[in-house]
């Protein structure tokens, strides 16, 4: 029997809330994933042509980091209406995942070439009372609604051997974990498919063993009440494509 649309937006919301991490296979066709490419393939070309003159790895700027020698993220230049058209869809099934929560979101890619090391467990927010360090969090923090969503888009087949993202399902709902004795989910994709995650699951990038580049695009949704330590606390290296609100 097949499911309904409703019945299988029930239990995506569900498994969302439960694991922290859902994927959402052949979300987006191949045109769009064609126009993507195009686009941040652009984008790329002017972000390289300033940091091909600069010291290597890149120190960590508000709109583009270096996690390792050759993981750049950046998310500067999304300015294209294609992304507004290409994201729509995404747009509306985050608020369907998170419906109490007013979200703005930006834009940006993951490029990690050939060789290029993994990137450490991590959550993608702070602990809101700034009292803690590391990975742990708060009760506070656990008992919101989602606030922080991440959602993976990836623009290659993404194999055990260009590294798959990890992530500790469930981590979301735990203020520490210890993450060496966590069991650890890393689906591999193709392009069309996206991974949605709660910014507090832990997750990590793994290692580019492969001799191809890994290219991932991403949207990140934040609750509008939400400071994004990111944007304020580090210079700008494109000051001219600032995202403005963050
Ligand atoms: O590159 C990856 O696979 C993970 C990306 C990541 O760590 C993040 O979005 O915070």
């Amino acid at each position: 029997m097949t499911m309904q649309p409703e019945m299988k937006d029930l239990v995506a919301m569900n498994e969302f809330k439960k694991e922290g991490v859902l994927l959402v296979k052949n979300e987006l066709n191949a045109i769009s994933i064609h126009l993507l490419l195009k686009e941040i393939n652009q984008i790329r070309q002017s972000v390289m042509i300033k940091i091909n003159q600069m010291e290597r790895p890149l120190r960590t700027y508000s709109d583009i980091a270096e996690r390792q020698p050759g993981r750049l993220d950046y998310r500067c230049g999304f300015t294209s209406a294609i992304f507004n058209e290409m994201g729509e869809s995404i747009i509306q099934l985050v608020r369907r995942l998170s419906p109490t929560i007013d979200f703005r979101h930006y834009w940006g890619a993951i490029p990690s070439l050939s060789g290029s090391g993994p990137t450490d467990m991590h959550r993608d927010v702070y602990p809101m009372l700034n009292t803690l360090e590391g990975n742990d969090l708060d009760e506070l923090d656990i008992s919101l609604p989602t606030y922080y969503i991440t959602v993976l888009i990836p623009l290659v087949e993404i194999t055990l051997e260009n590294g798959p993202t990890e992530f500790i399902k469930g981590s979301h709902r735990m203020p520490v974990v210890d993450s060496t004795k966590a069991e650890i989910y890393a689906p591999l994709l193709s392009p069309g498919d996206i991974i949605i995650f709660d910014g507090r699951t832990l997750h990590r990038g793994s290692a580019n063993r492969s001799n191809q580049e890994r290219l991932i695009a991403y949207m990140t949704f934040l609750a509008n009440w939400y400071h994004d330590q990111t944007f304020t606390i580090n210079d700008y290296l494109f000051p001219e494509f600032a995202i403005p609100g963050h």
